[in-house]
């Protein structure tokens, strides 16, 4: 069957891209004259002066668009998980079962702050109810009793409660059951907070501190690429639906005509905008309808966004939020993969970053106990969010109707914390790390962090790993520049640089003579801290694509070398860019259908076929 994996359309709160226009402006950097400049003569100087302010106005807008659309897509992300939830919570008709479920829930995801199941006359009310007392927030509240048909849904628009957190208000409509909730909005900042580090939009840990990737600013403009996803595939719509906004707030009164003379069999509003479905009208009804007869300020056709990708699917999985957001695991056909390993839990993939919250409900089955190299211990757990969304990534749970799919359903995830909360941490505590995951049995090493200095100590643990078999996976930075970053750049390390959905290059991709492979890397949907859903951009994201498959492949295959592996997923990646291998997209992206065909069948090829054999021989000594 043919599959499309889609991207709603992301409808996004104002309030959410004025906030970020806000902080964007009030931290940018005033530029100061160099010394160099200051000779010049003033025309010169201003020249000078205007041109560099365009090449980085240039590269921060990129890269402050980017950062929006992650701030968007995990908005979404978590507002579609929530829907899941109320959707659970909505076929729950017994109270007590319901008051069960729902302080699991809460427990489970801290967000939801306040949960009001009502069914009759009984009625059960869970947490607090933050910014009661505000108008706004009363006004929301009214606003979401407005909407009483089964098949009904409401969603507020973000308001600020008294400890200056953002919330939400949701209601749901059942057949016999209302719920209403109000949900803090905490992944927004956090992602923003995230996000501007690790694309370096705010100052962050000087060069030679091993960090959340590699983030030397670069200023050149010339090798600048422009991510063609925006140009993608933008002509389908749900039918007999449409997204409309009204110049004014309908009354009660209007709101039932509306919903009469439409045929209305399903009311969405998100902050002022409503999805309305009819049972009845075509799109191009609806819409005629509306601007002949409301005043709206706009309607249009409710989109899908679809990726160029289209694959013959054996498996879709149940995750809630894996057929709107998941693209990445369709466009390296990991699905299909599926069938022939979905991994072995004797396979440890280990993530060597800011740590993993270790009871995150979508992820807690796949890991092992973890360790903090910064202090010896085995707490290991994540203040940043980085190490979480990473393992998510890798290892989150298939197919339980919760969150997103990993690429692996079964490997087992190590948790080794070498960053910390600040995203930062030593050459030395990386090398660390990587000795540490040695020696406790891991098959693969993944790190997402790096920097453009190369250690000889760094050097001499990637070697101590290589030479034990290991598979080391790094990711190239996110800097648009052709300077090699370590460990991404030594040669026993697999380089991963990352690709959007349309299957370019990401514009803030490090590239080189040195890149392996390329893997999804743009707003990609995964788990992240305080039991949440994030969508993150980075190289990053692109090389726990890579890590899981690496384990995918020694599940099916334990009898490959490291290098062997290696290989194997540079012959079976899909050529992309220039043909053949290029300094862009190294052998081309990540294909895990290919990759375990060709490992499952693997015997060797000629020039490998000595080191097998003499790989083999050392197995029988050694044992
Ligand atoms: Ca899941
Ligand atoms: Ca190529």
């Amino acid at each position: 069957m043919i599959m499309k994996k889609k991207w709603l359309i992301p409808i996004v709160a104002a309030a959410a891209i004025f906030l970020v226009l806000q902080l964007y402006q009030s931290n940018s950097n005033n530029n100061t004259e160099t010394p160099e400049i200051a000779e010049l003569s003033q025309q010169q100087q201003q020249q000078a002066s205007i041109h560099e302010q365009l090449s980085n106005n240039l590269e921060e807008k990129q890269k402050l668009s980017i950062l929006q659309k992650d701030m968007n897509n995990s908005d979404l992300l978590v507002l579609s998980e929530i829907e899941a939830d109320l959707d659970k919570l909505i076929s729950l008709t017994d109270a007590k079962q319901a008051k069960q479920q729902i302080a699991m829930l809460q427990e489970e995801h801290p967000h939801y702050v306040y949960v009001k199941w009502e069914r009759d006359k009984a009625k059960i009310q869970l947490g607090n109810f933050p910014g009661s007392d505000s108008d706004e927030a009363k006004s929301y509240f009214k606003d979401a009793e407005r909407f009483f048909i089964p098949g009904d849904r409401y969603s507020s628009k973000l308001y600020y409660g008294k400890d200056h957190h953002q919330y939400r208000v949701l209601a749901r409509v059942g057949d016999e059951v209302k719920l209403t909730a109000v949900v803090k909005a905490s992944i927004i900042p956090q992602v923003e907070d995230h996000q501007r580090k690790n694309l370096r939009l705010v100052p962050y840990p000087a060069e030679g501190t091993m960090k959340v990737e590699s983030v030397k600013p670069n200023s050149t403009v010339d090798t600048t690429v422009i991510t063609g996803e925006d140009n993608g595939n933008v002509s389908h719509y749900y039918e007999k639906e449409v997204v409309v906004k009204f110049n004014s707030t309908l009354t009660d009164d209007q709101i039932k005509k509306l919903k009469q003379e439409t045929h209305c069999i399903r009311a969405e509003k998100i902050g002022e905008t409503y999805i309305l479905t009819s049972d009845k009208l075509s799109t191009e009804e609806l819409i005629a309808y509306l601007k002949e007869n409301w005043p709206v300020s706009f309607v249009e056709p409710h989109y899908i966004y679809l990726t160029n990708e289209e694959t013959t699917a054996t498996f879709i999985p149940n995750d809630s939020l894996f057929s709107r957001y998941q693209w990445n695991i369709t466009n390296i056909h990991a699905e299909t993969g599926w069938n022939i390993s979905r991994g072995s839990e004797d396979v440890i993939i280990a993530v060597l970053d800011s740590g993993v919250q270790s009871n995150h409900p979508d992820l807690s089955a796949r890991l092992l106990a973890g360790y903090n190299v910064n202090d010896g211990s085995t707490n290991a757990a994540d203040e940043l969010g980085h190490g979480t969304h990473v393992a998510g990534i890798i290892g989150a749970s298939v197919d339980n109707q919760e969150g997103i799919a990993g690429v692996t359903w079964y490997n087992s995830v190590l948790p080794v914390k070498v960053l910390n909360s600040s995203g930062a941490g030593s050459t030395y505590s990386v090398a660390q790390g990587i000795i540490w995951a040695t020696d406790q049995g891991a098959k693969v090493i993944n790190m997402s962090l790096g920097n453009y200095a190369s250690g000889d100590f760094l050097h001499e643990a990637i070697k101590y790993a290589y030479e034990r078999d290991v598979v080391l996976v790094a990711a190239t930075g996110n800097d648009n520049t052709n300077r090699p970053g370590y460990p991404a750049a030594y040669p026993e390390v697999f380089a991963v640089g990352a690709t959007t959905s349309g299957k370019q290059r990401a514009a803030f991709s490090n590239y080189g003579d040195y890149v392996d492979v390329v893997a999804p890397g743009d707003s990609i949907a995964s788990t992240y801290i305080g039991g949440q859903y994030a969508a993150l951009s980075g190289t990053s994201m692109a090389s726990p694509h890579v890590a899981a498959l690496a384990g995918l492949i020694r599940s099916v295959n334990p009898s490959l070398t490291n290098t062997e592996v290696m290989d194997i997923m540079r012959q079976t990646a899909t050529d992309l860019g220039d043909p053949g291998y290029d300094q862009y997209y190294g052998y081309g992206e990540i294909d895990v259908q290919k990759a375990l065909n060709t490992a499952a069948s693997y015997a060797g090829t000629l020039q490998t076929y000595p080191k097998t054999v003499k790989n083999k021989l050392d197995q029988l000594i050694n044992d």
